[in-house]
């Protein structure tokens, strides 16, 4: 968390660009009436019948938005676009790591999801199924979440890169008696194998009593009479009518349930809803992103995390925006891959990780330099505190220093962003900067009360919004033993990790605190460790770790990846401890750093360090459903 006084400031020409000139007066607004302000937004969209009430908190901390309206939110994501110009616009421009490409208009994407959705209904799906859905990063991911939605049953996506043992477990969850795959994808030119790990899990799901499989990377796979079906075949049949009627639901009904892993225990299964989420993810992506009408938008996340639910389908679609999505690997086959598809459609905005930003990072400006990457207007980052130096790297050569980076701030159980600037705010690398409209942040003690400005507390929200999860699945206690009533009658959201907030009010996210290590009696960030590590000029990637330690309570233990080419000497391991020490600090100076090729990651990008400790105390690594390849 260095440099925090260097300040950002937005250019003449996004000023003059920008919806919203004036954060303050709004968000004081949106804070002092926020019902009226949500239901402001709420009228930006279609709703079948209005609500009674903008918020019932009458059996906290199960609260409910706009009870009693009639919505879908397939409704607003699609069918009202089919009655103006919107109904012609590309929704969909998708590119497959082969460099296939195909798009879908508003149009056609209302008859794809409509044939989906008759299929679904054929199979005996019925309003309140959870249909569990695991497939690449292909168009038909799309339409089988809609279609789900359009039919009032809910999905539950399981990233393609799970175990068999992990898809199964979240199938019973869920109680699926359908599982929409696909025969596999493309990951740095090798086919991966979808419907054989889907196979597997199979044999261990009783429930599942039909699986629709999309033909995209031609693999033989084993199918089950009886049970399995190529959706190609059933596509074909009378029963895939292009006109299916959009059910109408109520505004609380179960929009979809995402696993998110805690630390330990089993995954949570998050639950959202149609009313609420609808208008939060909306509004967050239509007022952070300044969304215009004619947009290419770019959101490189995995569907399979909360990122790709809000902001590759749900937002973006309700906005009228064309989304921009690609099955492959960034840097497949060369790291201008990315930048390459950046330039061939245009895109205007372009929302990803810093871990994505720093995999890049590492072969150097040649690979962005090729191309004109002017079309872009901004940038956005989510997932983990980003370094100085990749918001350096991604300010100056993929922004051309002209696109501010709107880092977010935000969770699965909040559904959208909770903490992020707009693009007329002063920008400070690091920070996700200012709560959102209608949000009120705290940073904690254990009693709930204020820390001083710069000193670490726990990251609070204290009050209810409209995306946020509604429960944990089938276990009411746990939502709100995990997540509300640590405070007594504040009734706070507890976010699970640690924050600073600096003399001009912006928020510093410092990391979960399970990644919080205690050295010698000193609270420093794994991320600040990391941080200082990156800021070297030879590493591009690190990890931090506490292990116990006999004298310090617990000591620092550091894993690096070197850039292209630079070898991992003994001398080079002592410049960069002293390097962490000179940066943070002799306290935070690391016992040793490890050099490795490849770091433990969940596929949201975020470092698991707990396998790195169980790694090097030479214990078992517990659950790794959640690792990345
Ligand atoms: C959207 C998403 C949530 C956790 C969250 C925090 C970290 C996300 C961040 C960030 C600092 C940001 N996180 N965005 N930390 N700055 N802009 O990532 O959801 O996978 O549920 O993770 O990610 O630690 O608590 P999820």
């Amino acid at each position: 968390m260095s440099d925090k006084k260097e300040l950002f400031h937005p250019s003449a020409e996004v000023i003059a660009n920008a919806t919203i000139k004036d954060y303050d007066s709004l968000y004081q607004r949106s804070i002092e009436d926020r019902e009226g302000f949500w239901a402001e937004q709420a009228n930006e969209l279609e709703w079948y019948e209005p609500w009674d009430k903008v918020l019932d908190d009458s059996n906290k901390p199960f609260f409910k938005w706009f009870s009693g309206a009639k919505t879908n939110i397939v409704h607003n994501a699609i069918d009202r676009h089919l009655h103006n110009a919107t109904r012609n616009k590309l929704a969909i421009i998708w590119e497959s790591e082969a460099g296939e490409m195909c798009s879908y208009s508003y149009y056609a994407l209302n008859r794809e999801v409509s044939q989906m959705a008759n299929t679904l209904k054929s199979m005996g799906v019925k309003k309140g199924d959870i249909v569990t859905i695991y497939m690449p990063q292909i168009p038909e991911l799309v339409f089988a979440m809609l279609a789900c939605a359009k039919i009032g049953a809910a999905h539950s996506v399981v990233y393609g890169g799970f175990s068999y043992e992990a898809l199964a477990a979240r199938i019973a969850d869920a109680n699926s008696h359908v599982l929409i795959t696909a025969d596999g994808g493309w990951r740095r030119g090798k086919p991966t194998n979808l419907k054989a790990i889907a196979n597997e899990a199979m044999k261990r799901s009783p429930t599942i009593e039909v699986c629709i499989t999309v033909k995209y990377n031609q693999l033989d796979v084993e199918m089950e009479s009886e049970r399995d079906f190529w959706y190609h075949d059933l596509k074909a049949l009378p029963i895939a009518s292009p006109k299916c009627e959009t059910e109408v639901l109520d505004s609380e009904d179960m929009l979809f349930v995402l696993y998110t892993s805690g630390t330990t225990g089993k995954p949570k299964g998050m639950v959202h809803t149609h009313g609420g989420y609808s208008v939060y993810t909306a509004t967050t992506h239509r007022m952070a992103f300044d969304i215009k009408p004619d947009d290419r938008w770019w959101c490189a996340a995995d569907p399979g995390w909360i990122t790709g639910h809000s902001y590759i389908v749900y937002a973006p679609l309700i906005n009228g925006s064309t989304i921009m999505m690609y099955e492959g690997a960034p840097n497949y086959p060369y790291p201008n891959r990315w930048w390459q598809m950046v330039e061939k459609y245009g895109i205007n905005v372009m929302y990803t990780s810093p871990t994505a930003i720093r995999g890049l990072m590492r072969f150097g400006d040649q690979w962005p330099k090729r191309h004109d990457l002017s079309s872009l207007r901004l940038l956005g980052s989510v997932g983990e505190p980003i370094n100085p130096e990749a918001w350096r790297w991604f300010y100056d050569v993929i922004g051309g220093s002209r696109c501010p980076i709107i880092d977010t701030w935000w969770q699965t159980e909040t559904g959208g962003f909770m903490i992020c600037p707009l693009p007329i705010t002063p920008l400070k690398p690091g920070s996700a900067t200012k709560p959102f409209f209608g949000n009120e942040i705290g940073v904690v003690d254990d009693n709930g009360d204020e820390v001083p400005a710069g000193e670490e507390g726990k990251l609070v929200i204290k009050n209810p919004w409209p995306g946020m999860a509604r429960t944990i699945m089938g276990d009411d206690q746990r939502y709100a033993d995990l997540y509300w009533g640590d405070y007594g009658d504040k009734e706070y959201y507890k976010a699970g990790d640690s924050a600073k907030v600096d003399d001009d009010g912006y928020i510093w996210v410092i990391g979960r605190m399970d990644e919080v290590l205690k050295v010698s009696g000193y609270r420093l960030g794994t991320a600040e460790i990391e941080s200082a590590l990156v800021s070297h000029p030879l590493v591009s990637e690190a990890a931090a770790i506490g292990l116990p330690h006999e004298l310090k309570g617990n000591a620092i233990h550091t894993y690096a990846i070197l850039k292209e080419g630079v070898a991992g000497t003994n001398e080079l391991a002592q410049e960069l401890k002293a390097h962490v020490a000179a940066e943070l600090g002799r306290i935070a100076q690391p016992e040793d750093v490890t050099f490795v090729d490849a770091l433990p990651k969940t596929r949201s990008g975020k470092i698991m360090r707990r396998v790195l400790r169980a790694r090097a105390l030479g214990q078992d690594e517990g659950d790794l459903s959640t690792l990345e390849e």
